[in-house]
């Protein structure tokens, strides 16, 4: 039943799209969306493995039980800086903090791993996680802040606990977007190819059709 439940509405979404303006696809590289702009001088950006590359870039949501894996490159002028050790704090919604101190690599790059807990809370303000990394570049410290949410299914678009055509459709008026838009939300970016919301995060929400907490 709630396969066929899923069809019907993947069908009638399969419709939707192809009376949609927003119907061709979106045309950035990889690299440009995933490196929009170039800072000189002592930077440091964090992101995790879906997004949030840019400085103050949220990334898109996580679940509960889920992986973590967190990056962060250290520039100066552009060029990466090895050797360097960079914090990480790892805030969660009960104002916890995690605190990790990992090195950067021949590449710059500095990365540590976490996996969430199984606590929800009642709403999505209260699920929000927060990412402070920080840097020390000869005596003066640079640092980058990250957020995003952990939810019990990051196909429940609007958090009322279940997933029904209300997310899927949620996630269809988003389609096209991408993270170089004023427009963009990562709440709506499910799926690989992230910084991008294609059919493919489509596909996760109708994936999810029918669950709920
Ligand atoms: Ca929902
Ligand atoms: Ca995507």
């Amino acid at each position: 039943m709630k396969k066929i439940a899923c069809a019907i509405s993947f069908f009638s979404l399969m419709m939707l799209l192809l009376l949609s303006k927003n119907v061709t696809m979106a045309t950035h590289s990889i690299h440009e969306l995933y490196f929009p702009e170039v800072s000189s001088g002592r930077m440091i950006d964090v992101f995790t493995q879906k997004g949030g590359i840019g400085l103050s870039e949220p990334s898109p949501p996580f679940e509960l039980g889920e992986n973590l894996e967190l990056f962060a490159i250290v520039t100066y002028n552009e060029d990466p800086i090895p050797n360097k050790y960079v914090s990480f704090q790892l805030v969660d919604p009960f104002e916890n903090t995690y605190v990790f101190s990992r090195r950067t690599n021949s590449t710059g790059i500095a990365t540590t791993g976490f996996r969430f807990p199984s606590i929800v809370q009642e709403d999505e303000m209260s699920n929000m996680w927060t990412v402070f990394a920080s840097v020390d570049i000869g005596g003066l410290v640079a640092i980058d802040t990250l957020e995003f949410i952990v939810w019990w299914n990051i196909a429940d678009i609007n958090y009322d606990w279940k997933v029904d055509i209300s997310d899927i459709v949620l996630v269809n008026n988003a389609y096209g977007t991408t993270l170089l838009d004023n427009n963009w939300n990562p709440r709506y970016d499910l799926s690989e190819q992230y910084g991008l919301v294609d059919i493919s995060d489509i596909v996760v929400a109708c994936e999810n059709f029918g669950e709920r907490l």
